[in-house]
């Protein structure tokens, strides 16, 4: 009887612990974006398969544009990409928000130089890449993986180059 109650208090203890654990959505790490005003350069650091979400295919452990990178106008964007995937390469281009989404490569990007070598092949895990560019244009733009059919299968997050905006910001999206 001693043995069957404690087994219970322990499954009682691990079970919502589970279910956190797959549940659980990703929640942002504030030392991916670092911001300096006086240069107004935006630092965002973009790990291409974060976590195991969607198969790997997903940037800092987001997919289907569910985080956002918000910068002001004529603000330099700075993304120190890593590819973080053991399994597949991943690459990082900044196109329009379009529909349907590229299936591959898109030329050219929509900011000069805001894009990954190897955009088409794609860097392989524990690869590095860093890219930097101007962003001299306000709207709405996303940050996708432009190994064919990965954009597709929803990796992508959004950028949005903002008039009013006065500050960097990264935040959670739902639509
Ligand atoms: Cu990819």
């Amino acid at each position: 009887m001693t043995k069957r109650l404690s087994l219970t208090g322990l499954l009682l203890l691990v079970a919502p612990l589970c279910a956190a654990q797959t549940a659980a959505p990703q929640s942002i790490d504030r030392n991916w974006l670092t911001v300096d005003t006086t240069a107004k350069t935006a630092t965002f650091q973009l790990t291409a398969g974060l976590t195991q979400l969607n198969g790997g295919l997903n940037f800092n452990g987001f997919n289907d544009g569910k985080l956002t990178l918000t910068v002001p106008t004529s603000w330099t964007v700075v993304i120190h990409f890593t590819n973080h995937d053991t399994n597949l390469p991943h690459s990082a281009e900044v196109v329009d928000t379009t529909k349907p989404m590229p299936a591959g490569p898109v030329e050219p990007p929509a900011f000069a130089r805001a894009m990954t070598a190897r955009l088409m092949q794609g860097l392989a895990g524990g690869e590095s890449d860093s890219l930097r560019f101007v962003a001299n244009k306000a709207g709405a733009y996303m940050i996708f993986c432009a190994v064919p059919g990965h954009g597709l299968a929803g990796m992508w997050i959004r950028l949005k180059v903002s008039a009013t905006e006065k500050r960097p910001t990264l935040a959670t999206s739902t639509s």
